[in-house]
């Protein structure tokens, strides 16, 4: 009999994907521009107040290819908040001069794979900032979905907890081994979304993503269990380089 690993939840998380509308940007006025331009500067300045008072964390990231033009990823204590600010950014005129490409929808997870036995995790400071992150501003985001595999042999809901621990801990040192040079935020999504989890990546070096990954690949809890959908790679946007982004 198989048993389902105990998990512990923080924020929840959206990612928005936009892509610019350009030719409608590009017919407004300077002053139509500057007015929009200054309702997502006034949104990110609000969003940025609510990080440093730790009930949430924005990151905002251009996108490289054709996916989108950039993505916000949202942390919110509730379901509810996610909701509202995706409502009131579609609500600015900023907002009007952009298209929806995709979104996904989750809420950070830590699985207790690892736990030690007979200690609460949330008693651990580490643990609590960590579903409760404030995300990196690092150079470079990279976002992907994934499932684990339920297909013949390798059915990751049939294993039981020693041997999917057992994956968990080879999984767990590879990742360790990037200490430093990249932060991972996994995210469940399971009644959520369409996909098990949302893996967010942060690193200043983008390379360590394609390391990072391809490293996983040969890996026996992504060779044989891992599968994955559409990958995002981006660059972080400050206030100069949105204004870079959106001059025309
Ligand atoms: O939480 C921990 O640090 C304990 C070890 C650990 C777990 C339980 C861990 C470590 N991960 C865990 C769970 Mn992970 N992770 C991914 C991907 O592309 C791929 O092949 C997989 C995508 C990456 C890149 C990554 C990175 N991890 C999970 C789960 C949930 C599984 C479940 O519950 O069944 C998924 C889907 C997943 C996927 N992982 C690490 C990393 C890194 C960098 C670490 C080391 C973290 C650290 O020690 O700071």
């Amino acid at each position: 009999m198989s048993e389902a690993v105990q998990t512990l939840e923080g924020w929840y998380a959206l990612h928005d994907f936009r892509a610019i509308d350009w030719s409608a940007w590009k017919r407004l006025s300077a002053d139509e521009r500057a007015k929009a331009e200054d309702e997502l500067h006034a949104l990110l300045h609000e969003w940025n107040i609510i990080e440093q008072h730790k009930k949430g964390s924005t990151a905002f990231y251009s996108v490289v290819g054709q996916k989108a033009d950039f993505v916000f990823m949202h942390l919110r204590e509730t379901l509810d908040e996610l909701n509202d600010l995706e409502n009131k950014f579609n609500k600015t005129s900023f907002a009007q001069y952009t298209i929806p490409v995709y979104s996904y929808v989750s809420v950070v997870e830590l699985s207790s794979y690892m736990a030690k036995p007979g200690t609460d995790p949330m008693e651990d400071p580490e643990v609590v900032a960590r579903l409760k992150p404030t995300l990196p501003k690092a150079k470079h985001i990279c976002f992907y979905p994934m499932n684990k595999r339920r297909s013949g042999n390798d059915n990751w809901y049939m294993l039981s907890m020693e041997e999917r621990r057992g994956f968990m801990r080879s999984h767990g040192m590879i990742g360790r081994s990037y200490a430093g040079r990249v932060k991972q935020i996994i995210t469940g999504s399971v009644g959520f979304d369409d996909w098990e989890w949302g893996v967010t990546l942060f690193a200043d070096d983008p390379l360590t993503f394609k390391k990072l990954v391809y490293e996983m690949r040969f890996d026996e809890a992504s060779a044989r269990f891992g599968e994955f959908g559409a990958f995002y790679v981006g660059n972080l946007l400050d206030a100069d380089k949105t204004r870079e982004l959106l001059r025309v």
